[in-house]
Parts: structure tokens; C-alpha cells; sequence
């Protein structure tokens, strides 16, 4: 951060950051920082669903009933409708890229952003009671107001986010975001209903030794990530794999390690998602000093083709990811 702003003490609302910071962002700030705002409402109203997922039934399938009527919705899709909601009814972003949604939403305000979002990633751990995370990218829109959104406005490079951020619904939640100067976490006080600045400035070690990858699939590794396993392990490595992307991501980046997503034969691209999971947390991660990368180079240098798109994903401490790739 810029030695000349005074900086904030932990337990500063995220209200007051945001308007504090809003001066760092080269265009039109307060739109910025509505749409900030408008995430974070959004997530506090799914982490209220998230909390009593085990009372409600809304872990169940689509399609059924609750005893008023109403259709029961997967936490996921529930989700993908509250950030929807919040984002038209917010007024600055023109459109919506979603895991949730085939095709691009065109929110029909003429805002000038897009965003991308995961609005529940690691969804298969919502029954099991274990962290899920929300993952989102903003761009400037590069069309003009008036003019229908195209694929020049969809399909952008990860390094054309002006920001970009998560939330962790752990057992505490938290919003982690960027604006391109420096990471800044905020915990979810439940009783006032407010995020608090709780890790300013977020750094990620340099090296770590904790490695997250799905080793069940190892056979179809390449040699190279083979040999990198096999490197942690001979150098006593902790392996910790929550199988939430997010989470796996946060430990990390707190406390220095390196995940992984190569490329399987089920999956040979990788399987994680270029637009809604993986831009966002490489934005992040070299934010805070740390290296994304998709085996080859770097993730936000990936012009996508498809809003769908799947990459291979090394991210995490700069040393450990340079090595898992061969680099260093
Ligand atoms: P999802 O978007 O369907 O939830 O899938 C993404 C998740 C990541 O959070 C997680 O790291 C990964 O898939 C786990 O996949 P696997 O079970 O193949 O290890
Ligand atoms: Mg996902």
C-alpha cells in the first residue's frame, strides 16, 4: 500500500475501507465500491443460507417442494439468484458470467462492468458441512453505454481485472479482495452484521510446505507433476486437500504452500474454470507476492476463447510454484 495513506486499523468496516481506499481506483470510484458493496450484501445473505443448510432443506435436488410451496433450490443455484439480484438491483454491472449460467446474463442496466463469479465453489462440501467459498472477477466493461454487450466485453484476460476477490464460508466467513493495490481480508462479525478489516495488506510467504493436490488421480499426472509430489514428500511436505478450492487457497496463502489442479486424463485441460475461479485467485495471489501459473506462464495472460473455459492451476508461494513447473 502507498506509504502516504494512513492506514487503518483492524476492525475497520468494510464500508469505511472501501470509501478510505477508493482513491486508488482509476475510474469512477464510487461505482467501484458499489459494486463492492453490493457482493458483500449478497454474501452475507448466502451465508445466512449457508448456516442453516443442515436445518432447511435446501440441500436437497431441484424441483421438490418445501411444505409452503415454494421450490426448494440447490445452496448453489440459490446462490447464482442472490448475486444476480444483488448485482442488477446494484445498477454497475452491465453483465454476469457465472459457473451457474450456459451463456452470459446481460443484466440489462448499462453498467459499465462485468463480473464473473463462482457463486458457490466446492459445492459437493455443502452437505458435508465443510468451507465453501464464492469467487469473483470485475472488468470494465469495453463496450459503449448503449451499445449490446459482446464478446469483446466477456471474454477478457485475467490481467484486464481492475479487481477481483473471495468469500470463505469457514468457520468464520471472511472477504479477501484486490483492487490492484495489495489484499485486504475482512471477517464477517454475525452480530452487527458487518465485515471487519481483520488481515491487512495480506502476504503470501515466499515458500511454504504445505501441498494441495487430489493425489487420487496421480496416475494420470504428468512426469513432471509426478516428480514434484514426489519431491514434497521426500522433503516432509504436509499434504492438506480440502477439495474447496478457496479454502485450500486462504490456508495457503496465510501460511505458504502451493495447490494444484493439473491436467488429468478425465480432465485434460485441468478442471477448474479460467474465468470465475481461476483469474480471480491468480489476481490475488500475485497481489500478495505469490505466482499463478497454468504449467507454461502465467494465468492472467490466457486470452479466453470460451467463458467456460477450463486451465490447468499452480498457485501459491512464488518459490514453490517455480519449482513445481520447472521454472527454478
Ligand atoms: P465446483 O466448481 O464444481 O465446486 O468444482 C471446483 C472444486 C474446487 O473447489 C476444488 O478445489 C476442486 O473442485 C476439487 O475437485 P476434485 O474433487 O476433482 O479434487
Ligand atoms: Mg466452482
Amino acid at each position: 500500500m502507498e506509504a502516504s495513506r494512513i492506514a487503518l486499523p483492524i476492525g475497520t468496516a468494510l464500508d469505511r475501507f472501501i470509501k478510505n481506499n477508493q482513491d486508488q481506483f482509476q475510474y469512477a470510484s464510487g461505482e467501484l465500491s458499489q459494486l463492492l458493496r453490493d457482493i458483500a450484501l449478497a454474501s452475507k445473505v448466502v451465508n445466512r443460507e449457508i448456516n442453516k443448510a443442515g436445518l432447511i432443506d435446501i440441500m436437497g435436488a431441484m424441483g421438490s417442494q418445501n411444505t409452503a410451496g415454494d421450490q426448494q433450490q440447490k445452496l448453489d443455484v440459490l446462490a447464482n439468484i442472490r448475486f444476480t439480484r444483488a448485482l442488477t438491483k446494484g445498477g454497475e454491472a452491465a453483465a454476469l458470467i457465472s459457473e451457474e449460467t450456459e451463456s452470459f446474463v446481460d443484466l440489462t442496466n448499462d453498467g459499465k462492468y462485468i463480473i464473473a463469479i463462482d457463486p458457490l465453489d466446492g459445492s459437493s462440501n455443502i452437505d458435508v458441512n465443510v468451507s465453501i467459498g464464492t469467487i469473483f472477477s470485475i472488468y470494465r466493461r469495453k463496450t459503449k453505454e448503449g451499445e449490446p454487450i459482446n464478446d469483446e466485453d466477456i471474454l477478457q484476460m485475467g490481467d484486464e481485472q481492475v479487481a477481483a476477490g473471495y468469500i470463505l464460508y469457514g468457520s468464520s466467513t471472511m472477504l479477501v479482495y484486490t483492487t490492484g493495490h495489495g489484499v485486504n481480508g475482512f471477517t464477517y462479525e454475525p452480530t452487527l452484521g458487518e465485515y471487519v478489516l481483520s488481515h491487512p495488506d495480506m502476504k503470501m510467504p515466499e515458500n511454504g510446505k504445505i501441498y494441495s493436490i487430489n493425489e487420487g488421480s496421480a496416475n494420470s499426472f504428468s512426469e513432471s507433476v509426478k516428480s514434484y509430489i514426489q519431491y514434497c514428500k521426500d522433503n516432509n511436505y504436509t499434504a492438506r486437500y480440502i477439495g474447496s478450492l478457496v479454502a485450500d487457497f486462504h490456508r495457503n496463502m496465510l501460511k505458504g504452500g502451493i495447490y494444484i489442479y493439473p491436467a488429468t486424463a478425465k480432465d485434460p485441460n485441468g478442471k477448474l474454470r479460467l474465468m470465475y475461479e481461476c483469474n480471480a485467485l491468480s489476481f490475488i495471489a500475485e497481489q500478495a507476492g505469490g505466482i499463478a501459473s497454468d504449467g507454461k506462464g502465467r494465468v492472467m495472460e490466457i486470452k479466453p476463447k470460451d467463458l467456460h473455459q477450463r486451465t490447468p492451476f499452480y498457485v501459491g508461494s512464488k518459490k514453490m510454484v517455480e519449482r513445481a513447473i520447472g521454472a527454478k
